[in-house]
C-alpha cells in the first residue's frame, strides 16, 4: 500500500510518515464563541497531543513572553499523557482559551464507550487508551469545548482561532492550498487573521486579504523536532522551542509505558522527526479526497 493510501487521521502519526503507521491574569469571559472584555497578547498552543515535556517547555516560553491568555487550538490531550496535560493546563485558570480538536472530540466519544469504529486502528488504540486514562472532569471539560473562538488581539483586531476550519474539526488546508480552498471552507468567517491548527505544520499566509496562521505542533511536529508555537501581538511570530528529547523520552517510559505504539511515538515525534516534505505530499492527497473521506464529519 503507498504510504499516502495508508488509513491514518491527521491527530496521530501512526502511518504515512510514521511509516506506520509569565502569564498574567485577564477577565475576559466568553460571550457565544468571542472572548470579550479584554484586548490581548495571546499564545497559541496547537496539538499538543499529550506531550507533557513539550507543552512544560513552551509554557516556560510563554511565561518568559508574557502573554494575557493562551488559546489552545485543539488535539489537546490524545497521545501519551492525556490526563497529565489537561490536568497542567487546567491549572492555569481563565487564562486559557479551549478550543476543540477532532481528537479531543473522539476523545469524548470513546470515554463513553462509543469509540469511532471508523478510525484507522493505531488511532482507535490511542484513543481508548487516552479515554482509559482521564476522570470525568476531564471528560466534562473536553465535551464542553467550542469548534472557534474569536479573541480581539492587541494590533490586530479581531482574530478567529479553530482547528481545521471554523466549520470542520477535520478538513485539510495547507500552506500551498489553492485560495479557492481557503475560500470555501471559510466563507462564512469573517475575521481578518484565522489561526488554524491540525496539519501540525508552521505557516503564515494569505489567501485573498485574510491572513492565516498555523502555529504548528507542541508535541507531534513537522519538519523540526523540538516544540512549536505562536505569539500574536501586536504581530504574528511564529515560535519554537527545543526540550530535553532523551528526557522526555524516559518521562514516557516511566509514566506512560501501556501507551500503544510508545516507542514509535518517542523516535518519530521526540527524537526525530518527518520532514515538512513527506507530511504535505501525504496531506495533499488527503485535501484532494476529503470528500470521500470517513474522518470527515461534520
Ligand atoms: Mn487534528
Amino acid at each position: 500500500m503507498a504510504a499516502a493510501d495508508a488509513p491514518i487521521t491527521i491527530c496521530e502519526r501512526a502511518s504515512p510518515l510514521a511509516l506506520h503507521a509569565s502569564v498574567r491574569p485577564t477577565y475576559a469571559r466568553i460571550v457565544g464563541h468571542r472572548r470579550e472584555g479584554a484586548v490581548m497578547r495571546v499564545a497559541v498552543l496547537a496539538d499538543i497531543h499529550g506531550n507533557l515535556p513539550a507543552l512544560d517547555a513552551v509554557l516556560g516560553d510563554v511565561d518568559a513572553a508574557g502573554v494575557d491568555a493562551i488559546v489552545l487550538n485543539g488535539d489537546i490531550a490524545t497521545g501519551p499523557m492525556p490526563a497529565e496535560t489537561l490536568d497542567r493546563l487546567a491549572e492555569l485558570g481563565d487564562r486559557v482559551i479551549w478550543v476543540r480538536g477532532n481528537a479531543d472530540r473522539e476523545l469524548v466519544a470513546a470515554y463513553s464507550g462509543g469509540v469511532n469504529a471508523k478510525l484507522p486502528d493505531a488511532v482507535r488504540s490511542t484513543t481508548e487508551y487516552g479515554a482509559s486514562r482521564l476522570q470525568n472532569r476531564h471528560r466534562n471539560l473536553l465535551a464542553g469545548l467550542p469548534l472557534s473562538v474569536t479573541v480581539d488581539v492587541a494590533g490586530l483586531g479581531p482574530v478567529r482561532f479553530c482547528h481545521a476550519t471554523t466549520r470542520s474539526d477535520t478538513e485539510i488546508v495547507l500552506v500551498d492550498s489553492p485560495v479557492s480552498r481557503y475560500l470555501d471552507c471559510f466563507a462564512d468567517t469573517a475575521e481578518p487573521t484565522v489561526v488554524l491548527g491540525h496539519t501540525h505544520m508552521p505557516f503564515d499566509r494569505l489567501a485573498d486579504r485574510r491572513r492565516f496562521v498555523n502555529p504548528g505542533s507542541v508535541g507531534m511536529p513537522y519538519g523540526r523536532a523540538g516544540a512549536h508555537w505562536a505569539l500574536l501581538g501586536p504581530t504574528v511570530s511564529l515560535r519554537h522551542v527545543d526540550y530535553d528529547a532523551a528526557h522526555a523520552a524516559e518521562t514516557f517510559r516511566s509514566s506512560a509505558p501501556d501507551y500503544p505504539g510508545l516507542a514509535q511515538f518517542i523516535e518519530q515525534n521526540v527524537l526525530t522527526v518527518p520532514s515538512d516534505a513527506e507530511a504535505l505530499s501525504v496531506f495533499t492527497d488527503w485535501a484532494h479526497r476529503d470528500d470521500e473521506d470517513p474522518r470527515r464529519e461534520e
